[in-house]
């Protein structure tokens, strides 16, 4: 399958998927979620697909929404950042999880915002020496979205979770391989070899005994991940009609630090 933001290809039963907008980090747009959505879709019913990679091209893994496609106001009508979430992110999301097959993210370089809770929705995070995390929705005015309120403090427990997504602070593959957000760290030259060497073996393990364990995984500890991914976009959309959206926006699409008056 062709696409215009993804590259798809399969070898040796592992479904690699690559984001590829790598000029601007591989910032997601709505061609890119839909094209996510279908990818993930055909991956599920795709027997000859028993293991999934998702990365990034270039030097990013991803940088989370492309703060410069469509969310500025058109003739006057602002677009619902609750429904953008809603019907392009949350779908991916769920996708990922739901998925009965291991998906692992390389993360290649920058994991930020959706981005980074993207990655931490794959099962298992391989990364290079280079890459790095922010939850850095903050610096922008918003909350976490992605389900990242729940697999944040998952991973890492709460008080650290806070700090970061309070912070935005970005993390060094160092430190978030000792949080737990990365289970190996690897050189940068070798991640997509040991990452395939990983996907391989697991693509030729018991499958349907593995998927199960994926379905009473998201049982035991995210059950309620439809109802997070909700109340994500419905704060979301709160957090997005202040005026630090407004700013923190404006702010990076100008290049300067942002002047945030706390409301
Ligand atoms: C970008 C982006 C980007 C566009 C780098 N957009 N161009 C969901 C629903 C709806 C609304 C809002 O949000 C969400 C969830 C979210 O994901 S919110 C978070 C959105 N993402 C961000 O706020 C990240 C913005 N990017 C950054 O802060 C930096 O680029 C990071 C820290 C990721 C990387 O910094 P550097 O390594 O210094 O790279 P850079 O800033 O020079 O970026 C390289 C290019 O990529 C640059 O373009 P240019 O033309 O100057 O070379 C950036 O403008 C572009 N780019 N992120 N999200």
């Amino acid at each position: 399958m062709a696409y215009e933001t993804l590259i798809s290809e399969t070898t040796d039963s592992v479904l690699t998927l690559t984001l590829n907008r790598p000029d601007v980090l591989n910032a997601v747009t709505d061609t890119m979620l839909h094209e996510l959505q279908d990818a993930l879709k055909i991956a599920e019913r795709d027997t000859a697909v028993r293991c999934l990679v998702l990365t990034g091209a270039g030097r990013g893994f991803c940088a989370g929404q492309d703060l410069n496609a469509g969310l500025a106001a058109v003739d006057g009508k602002r677009p619902s950042i609750g429904d953008h979430l809603r019907h392009g992110y949350s779908p991916v999301i769920r996708r990922l999880r739901a998925i009965e097959k291991p998906v692992i993210a390389a993360v290649n370089g920058i994991a930020a915002g959706a981005g980074a809770n993207i990655a931490l929705a794959c099962d298992i995070r391989m990364a290079s020496e280079n890459a790095a995390l922010a939850e850095l929705f903050v610096k922008i005015g918003l909350v976490p979205d992605c389900g990242g309120t729940l697999f944040l403090p998952l991973l890492v427990g709460y008080g650290k979770a806070a700090e970061l997504a309070f912070t935005g602070d970005r993390i060094g593959a160092a430190e978030a391989h000792r949080l737990g957000l990365f289970n190996h760290v690897v050189p940068a030259d070798t991640l997509m070899e040991r990452t395939h060497e990983l996907a391989a073996r697991l693509a030729a393990m018991p499958t349907k005994a593995i998927g199960l364990t994926k379905r009473a995984f998201n049982r035991a500890v995210m059950p309620d991940l439809d109802a997070v991914l909700d109340y994500e976009a419905n704060l979301q959309e709160i957090a997005s009609r202040t005026a630090d959206y407004a700013e923190g926006t404006a702010a990076f699409r100008e290049k300067r630090t942002p002047q945030f008056v706390g409301k």
